[in-house]
């Protein structure tokens, strides 16, 4: 039964859960499994032997270091932006490389996050003080805004982490064209993205054994409960992960155990679930060559080189404005 609450929604999150709750069939964003708890989850999973991105992308880092390091450079300097900063773990090895090949530049570490950004930095400072940092607190999208006014020099805008795979194509051509609109004849973007594979090792990094995934994505309900005053049993749900290897699209979802009523008090909301009737959370896009090239010339790029390991588990590629 649905109760729209008469006043405005409190919040960008209380609204996107109504909506998801209230279509059919019902979904999350899964941009709001990261609060602070989210946050450490992920760290967690980064860690796990299953989920082999983050290994895969910080070798293709370590050993291609000196030839990526070179294709920043630029005889003025250049300004280094990275989004979705994080802890910075695979950026060090780039950061390193740049401050011993002498290069200058300025790193300009985007993140949602000001606890993350602020422990970026402090560690910068320990671990490598000869670079200058200049954090930038925001969204993606309202941070792309400024981005262009960095226009005295060259720019390299970083995206590690696969973070575009959450993005159905449509937006991820958005997300890509909007980087392109801010970027001038010179300056790169360097991103990741994982590479389709075995199916089972894609299945196996979204469904780890000691169900750190799961608690991630049940994380949404117990964001839901806390910050909404929703009564969620997260024991009531399954996390269950499917992927498609004809589109490469990985995709989450919480299921239902059994028929049950869930209040959420803050919506005015009371959710009627079916037995095993799901709520979709995320996507984790799974690419190829042929797939990020029709990307980069929907949203006005193009690639202009590529960094991959040897079983082409994960790829870094360098665009530039076409
Ligand atoms: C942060 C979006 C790259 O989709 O692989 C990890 C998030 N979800 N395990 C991914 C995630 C479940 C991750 N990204």
């Amino acid at each position: 039964m649905k109760n729209p609450p008469e006043t405005m929604f409190e919040s960008a999150f209380a609204e996107d859960t109504y909506k998801g709750l209230t279509s059919y069939p019902k979904y999350l964003l899964s941009k709001y499994i990261y609060d602070e708890k989210g946050d450490k989850l992920f760290q967690k999973i980064m860690e796990m032997p299953e989920y082999y991105l983050t290994a895969c992308e910080f070798d293709i880092l370590r050993i291609n270091a000196s030839a990526i390091a070179e294709s920043f450079s630029s005889d003025k300097g250049f300004d280094l932006i990275e989004l979705g900063a994080g802890d910075g773990k695979k950026t060090k090895v780039l950061l390193q490389e740049l401050v011993e090949k002498g290069f200058k530049f300025d790193y300009l570490p985007v993140d949602i996050s000001q606890h993350v950004l602020d422990q970026l930095e402090l560690s910068l400072k320990e671990e490598i003080p000869q670079v200058n940092v200049k954090v930038q607190q925001g969204t993606y999208f309202k941070t792309l805004e400024k981005l262009a006014e960095y226009d005295s020099r060259k720019k390299v805008i970083l995206v590690l982490g696969s973070n575009i795979g959450n993005l159905l194509h449509e937006k991820a051509v958005e997300f890509l064209a909007n980087i392109a609109k801010a970027m001038g004849k010179d300056d790169m973007l360097f991103m990741g993205f994982d590479q389709k594979k075995n199916p089972q090792t894609i299945l196996d990094a979204y469904n780890d054994p000691a169900g750190i995934t799961e608690e991630f994505n049940k994380n949404l309900l117990v964001r839901i409960n806390n910050e909404l005053e929703g009564e969620f049993d997260t024991d009531k749900f399954i996390h269950w992960e499917t992927y498609n290897p004809e589109t490469g699209t990985a995709r989450s979802f919480l299921v239902s155990k059994t028929r049950q009523t869930v209040n959420i008090k803050k919506l005015g909301l009371e959710v009627n679930f079916d037995a095993w009737e799901s709520i979709h959370t995320e996507i984790s896009q799974k690419y190829d060559d042929s797939i990020v090239n029709w990307l980069a010339d929907e949203a006005g790029l193009m690639v202009e080189r590529s960094f991959s390991d040897k079983e082409n588990c994960f790829k870094n590629y360098i665009f530039r404005r076409k």
